[in-house]
């Protein structure tokens, strides 16, 4: 057994093995952080040197449906297409569900649908491992509470494990080896005005993906050993702001976080930079803008494309700047219920 599978009997000791129903169904959303999670303590397990703090993207994510099979393998079904299991893609969702094989006669059939780009930096992960924990603990009636559910995503995907939740979300770095105390925590606030604008400068998989990446710059750039700090100070400031309702603040520690992280891994070796040149033009736009008077602000993860962040007040404004964005606003009911 290894640690990932220890973990998960930990968690599932006491609870019944055998389905009640047909099938479990369950959709997480993707998630975009403002203080960001960029390096592991263990890789295995998925415990980040950090703690970080994410807000929801409402309904964008993904959507899962899984069941058992009589089958000696896993079926995959992305956005209805039946997906070969040898590709890189598949096998790690195989291996996750591996994970959760309790009797030899039967695998899953595992259906996702996503309403959003996968594997473009817009954190596709994060609502994959999500929604499928959340599907298991429908298919098996197991009804675990949020910081399992949330420890079991992040075996995942790190980020998944704040895709659990909805909102604002800080997952807590924790302190134990088997990462018992590493896990997601919703802040309970709302902020009704706030809007996502998802920039789509490219949708198309990225070549280092986000494990590599981190792994690359942990070990080689000269800038990581400031990056606690600064994320432990960006993580105050982001608390206040929100609890302020101090959109300045807000966005401005959200933006310097996101380049405080590209920075690490522009000094990683050998260099990693996820930005294109639209991305550069369109960051030189928003500080344009910023100067002559509008409140907007950016953050980036891995990949190419910007996320704008701005209030209501100014969304006409961005509208005719940004034609192409599509906004998303986390906290109305009407996003929340598309
Ligand atoms: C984040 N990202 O906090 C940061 C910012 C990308 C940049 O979490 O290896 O896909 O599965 O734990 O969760 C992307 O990393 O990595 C990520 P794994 P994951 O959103």
């Amino acid at each position: 057994m290894n640690t990932k599978q220890a973990v998960i009997q930990h968690i599932l000791a006491e609870y019944k093995k055998i389905p009640t129903k047909s099938w479990g169904e369950s959709f997480a959303p993707s998630n975009i952080a403002l203080c960001k999670y960029w390096g592991k303590r263990d890789s295995e397990l998925n415990l980040p040197m950090t703690s970080s703090l994410s807000i929801s993207l409402a309904h964008k994510g993904a959507q899962v449906k899984i069941a058992l099979i009589d089958s000696p393998e896993h079926e995959l079904i992305i956005n209805g297409k039946i997906i070969d299991n040898s590709l890189p893609h598949a096998k790690r969702l195989l291996a996750f569900l591996d994970n959760f094989i309790f009797d030899n006669a039967h695998r899953y059939q595992l259906t996702l649908c996503y309403n959003i780009p996968v594997a473009a930096g817009l954190a596709s992960s994060a609502c994959t491992f999500a929604a499928i924990v959340k599907a298991l603990n429908d298919l098996y009636q197991w009804q675990l509470d949020h910081p399992s559910l949330s420890i079991l995503a992040r075996l995942g995907s790190g980020s998944a494990a704040r895709s659990i939740d909805v909102g604002f979300v800080e997952w807590q770095r924790g302190n134990r080896s088997d990462g018992m105390d590493s896990y997601a925590v919703p802040l309970n606030q709302s902020w009704p005005e706030l809007n996502v604008g998802l920039s789509m400068i490219q949708t198309n998989i990225k070549s280092v993906s986000s494990r590599e990446g981190m792994k690359r710059t942990l070990q080689t750039s000269p800038l990581y050993a400031a990056w606690p700090q600064k994320i432990q100070q960006d993580l105050t400031q982001v608390k206040k702001a929100i609890a302020q309702k101090n959109f300045d603040l807000f966005g401005k520690t959200a933006e310097s976080n996101a380049l405080a992280m590209h920075a690490t891994m522009h000094t990683a070796w050998p260099p990693l930079m996820y930005s294109h040149p639209e991305t550069i033009t369109m960051m030189k736009r928003v500080w344009e803008l910023r100067d002559a008077g509008l409140t907007i602000y950016f953050t980036q993860d891995a990949g190419p494309n910007l996320k704008l962040l701005f209030l209501d007040s100014d969304i006409t404004n961005i509208k005719t700047e940004f034609p192409d964005i599509e906004i998303i606003s986390p906290f109305k009911k009407e996003t929340i219920n598309a």
